[in-house]
């Protein structure tokens, strides 16, 4: 596996340093994902609640060839995956293609080495024709490495990871995607729409507490990888979620007035009793939200999928 940028522990410090010390405190949600929150989102996804994955899955296995078909061309390909999931979906979109005699080279591009790892191993076995070449990197600085043209290139981005952006976020990342593209490369990307507000707040809410856990997962990585001395019972999961913007929003309430020490930062960071760290916000989309985002930066929507309840859309965007 090549790594691309090895400073991951570094910036981890600096960003909780710079998160922490800020009037409205936050930690970026990428912080997430180290093995045990690796586990839990993969606990997330097998939930009743969280229907992102089943709605995605359904898309990719009933509607496999129709992706692979809007895919196709007639020149050697790779298949970008930014962010790498669990495999299931893409190895649909990777089988379909390979009935289609289309083996494309399969680049998944993740920040966590060991769901890069665990997604090998899924898919590897028993596709003897799968040139695999994984980069363990944030995909952030990976897309500017791309020099368009060469190679075609489909980017993928699937289980609404976009939402996890601002919508001025959400656009400079669009650009550089774009910026990364040739004439005839293509952008598959998985958003999550607008639906019953409450079918989408038990989503962030499960009743396992899984996403709860995975909320505070970011406390025990600080206390383990930072030397810090959260106490996890005086923090409170609290997603919510405004329908009119979209915007399902998670933080972790803190349920004292206290001061918590991070060592490794040689700080103390005070919180107010109810004060709240912002974790999460995973946007909701609708067609006009769509149509802003994809021509604020510069592309078409080619081809759309949804599932059969219409919570979830797969769409295939190329260059206006
Ligand atoms: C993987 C970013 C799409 O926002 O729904 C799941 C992560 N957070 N439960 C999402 C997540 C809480 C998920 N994404």
């Amino acid at each position: 596996m090549r790594t691309w940028n090895p400073e991951f522990d570094r910036i981890f410090a600096e960003h909780v340093l710079e998160g922490l010390s800020r009037p409205e405190k936050s930690i970026p949600s990428r912080y997430f994902y180290d093995a045990r929150g690796d586990r839990l989102f993969q606990s997330i996804m097998t939930s009743p609640e969280y229907y992102l994955t089943d709605c995605e899955l359904e898309i990719f296995a009933t509607r496999g060839d129709e992706l692979a078909r809007a895919l196709m061309t007639d020149r050697s390909c790779e298949l970008v995956e930014l962010g790498s999931g669990d495999g299931l979906k893409t190895s649909l979109l990777l089988d379909a293609l390979h009935e289609h005699h289309q083996d494309w080279v399969y680049r998944p591009v993740d920040i966590s080495d060991n769901s890069l790892e665990l997604l090998e191993q899924r898919l590897v076995p028993g596709r003897p024709w799968l040139d695999f070449q994984a980069i363990h990197a944030n995909y952030l600085d990976l897309l500017r490495e791309f020099e368009p043209g060469g190679v075609r290139r489909v980017f993928m981005f699937l289980g609404s990871n976009l939402g996890n952006y601002s919508s001025r976020q959400a656009i400079t990342f669009l650009r550089l995607i774009h910026a990364a593209m040739a004439p005839g490369d293509a952008f598959l990307v998985g958003l999550d729409l607008k639906k019953d507000p409450d079918v989408i707040r038990a989503a962030y809410n499960d009743a396992a507490g899984y996403t709860r856990d995975f909320n505070l997962n970011l406390l025990t990585r600080i206390n383990r990888e930072l030397d810090g001395d959260f106490k996890l019972d005086s923090f409170e999961h609290v997603p919510v979620y405004d329908p009119a913007s979209g915007v399902a929003r998670s933080g972790l309430r803190s349920r004292v007035e206290q001061n918590v020490r991070v060592a490794a930062l040689d700080c103390v960071f005070h919180f107010r009793r109810d004060e709240i760290i912002h974790t999460e916000i995973s946007q909701k989309y609708d067609e006009v939200l769509i149509g802003e985002l994809s021509s604020a930066a510069g592309f078409v929507v080619d081809k759309a999928f949804v599932d059969s309840r219409n919570y979830f859309t797969d769409q295939v965007w190329v260059c206006a």
